[in-house]
């Protein structure tokens, strides 16, 4: 009898363990210590006055799905202590629900409904592959904290064409954002054989497909907390997740993102310290995309670079902005800077544009995280058609960046300004490389100082700024000899000077 008692209650031990709730822990007031992410977090309206409130809010590391500029609100996935924060800085808010995992599409019946998970779309991957072998190559391109593999599907027609890189939920709760993306894979397969036009434009390109950056972190959403947004890492203060959006290591910092790891927008204890953002640079690095799509939710936008910053303007920004019109001919969403939305550094575009040369863009689909089931093959079908448009475009125009367009003097520029900024350990290398394509001893193609600068002078506002480092390092390499080409060294460190005061002056504005 004794014996019956101890394995009822033991029984019972187990079951609550097991039906526990995963997600609440609040620990008071103090935001700097709350594990924010882990709290069931509400969905706020704040009223702003213009897009300096927004940018502020941003800054704070508050997660900001939706920015109406016009009707003067954003909306905010947002923690008690946060909300704390932005009441005590005086803004008006209103909140629109307490639970927003309950704003979330409840999934019927336990089932997911529409929207795959990560098992089936690593099935159609693996089956696109095994169907159509001349056609498709699965690679895994990084595995996740957890362990999770990171695919891409290499759909090509043959040798070396131009790349574009297509890629999915970066953002664990955006579902809609892998469905695209597959939806790509399913469109091209189904239509190859007998679509001319499918036919001609995949023998011509080489396409790259990465339906899910962040494996971790859509099981996840899926399984255990609808409303998370990070990857799964688990963080020194016992938190979890780096947003892998905040990631990425171009002008990566403190704007639009944050420092402290339980914010929603985390941006990693480094600029790509997390393996899902290092399997796409490595990617990027090797495949030198001509064009890329990141998916995310949501907000009906065609977002082109820069984003770091209201006044960093790409050089192409003109291009850039005529193909997010193109694609957004398909959709009816609205293209936009991606700064207007809000400034934040570490994005995917600002890296694969700013330092891989790619024409970036990120498309914000739907009206909200996870659009109802009747929606989705609409959503999905006019995305598809932007793919297209993109991927047919990247044949005949490029970014005046990109490494086959760039001259090596200005990759070696960009380069080496980027590692400067960011003091990766590159650094080094960028700077062999620098001083080799100066030093016509080293290297045939060794250009002239004068090109070098005539080089910088060109460059947009955005990058000479990057290129304060660069010059200060280039005018000690020629003051102690390192770089020793040139016969006037004095009139070479005044041309330099003369370029730092130009840039003091830029920073100034
Ligand atoms: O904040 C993000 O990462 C993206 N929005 S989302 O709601 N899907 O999280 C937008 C990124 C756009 N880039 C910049 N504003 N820099
Ligand atoms: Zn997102």
């Amino acid at each position: 009898m004794r014996l019956r008692v101890l394995f009822l209650f033991l029984g019972v031990v187990f079951l609550a363990a097991v039906l526990m709730p995963q997600v609440v822990f609040a620990t008071g007031d103090d935001t700097s210590k709350a594990v924010s992410t882990e709290e069931t977090p509400q969905i706020v309206k704040i009223f702003v006055k213009d897009k300096f409130d927004v940018a502020k809010l941003a800054n704070m590391g508050l997660d900001l799905p939706e920015v109406r500029h016009k009707n003067k609100f954003v909306i905010s996935v947002i923690t008690e202590a946060e909300l704390k924060k932005v009441a005590a800085l005086g803004y008006k808010y209103k909140v629109i629900n307490t639970d927003a995992h309950s704003v979330l599409r409840a999934t019927r019946a336990g089932t997911l409904s529409k929207y795959r998970t990560f098992d089936q779309i690593e099935k159609i991957m693996k089956d696109a592959e095994a169907n159509n072998p001349s056609l498709c190559k699965l690679h895994v391109i990084g595995k996740s904290f957890e362990g999770r593999p990171v695919y891409a599907l290499n759909i090509s027609g043959g040798e070396k064409k131009p790349a574009v890189l297509i890629m999915g939920l970066t953002h664990a709760r955006e579902w809609i954002s892998a469905e695209v993306p597959t939806a790509l894979i399913e469109e091209i397969l189904q239509k190859y054989p007998t679509d001319k036009n499918i036919k001609e434009l995949v023998d011509n390109r080489d396409i790259w497909i990465v339906p899910v950056v962040n494996p971790d972190g859509l099981v996840y959403s899926q399984t255990k907390s609808k409303m998370w947004r990070k990857n799964r890492r688990a963080n020194s203060d016992k938190s979890f997740g780096v947003d892998l959006n905040r990631n990425y290591g171009y002008q990566w910092g403190t704007v639009g993102a944050s420092t402290y790891p339980g914010s929603d927008t985390y941006h990693g204890t480094k600029a790509f310290s997390e393996s899902c953002a290092i399997a796409v640079k490595e990617l990027a690095e090797r495949e030198k995309f001509r064009a890329s799509i990141s998916f995310h939710s949501y907000s009906e936008l065609v977002l082109f670079p820069f984003g770091y910053a209201y006044e960093a303007i790409a050089k192409d920004e003109k291009l850039l902005a005529e193909l997010a019109q193109g694609m957004a001919k398909f959709s009816g969403y609205t293209p936009e800077k991606s700064s207007d939305l809000y400034p934040a550094m570490g994005d995917s575009d600002d890296w694969m544009y700013g330092a891989m040369g790619a024409l970036a863009f990120t498309i914000e689909l739907g009206s909200q995280f996870v659009p109802n089931d009747n929606e989705v093959d609409k959503i999905c079908a006019d995305n598809v058609k932007s793919c297209l448009f993109l991927i047919e475009k990247a044949g005949s125009v490029h970014a005046s960046n990109h490494p086959d367009f760039a001259s090596k003097v200005q990759r070696a520029i960009a380069t080496f300004a980027y590692y400067s900024a960011t003091s990766d350990a590159r650094a080094v290398t960028s700077k062999t490389e620098l001083v080799n394509l100066l030093n016509p001893v080293n290297d045939d193609e060794g250009k002239s100082f004068d090109e070098f600068i005539a080089e910088v002078e060109k460059t947009d506002l955005a990058s000479k700024k990057l290129l304060a480092p660069v010059l200060k390092e280039v005018k000690d390499m020629y003051t102690q000899n390192i770089i020793n080409r040139l016969g006037n060294t004095r009139q070479v460190i005044r041309d330099i000077e003369k370029l730092q005061n130009e840039l003091e002056k830029v920073e100034e504005k």
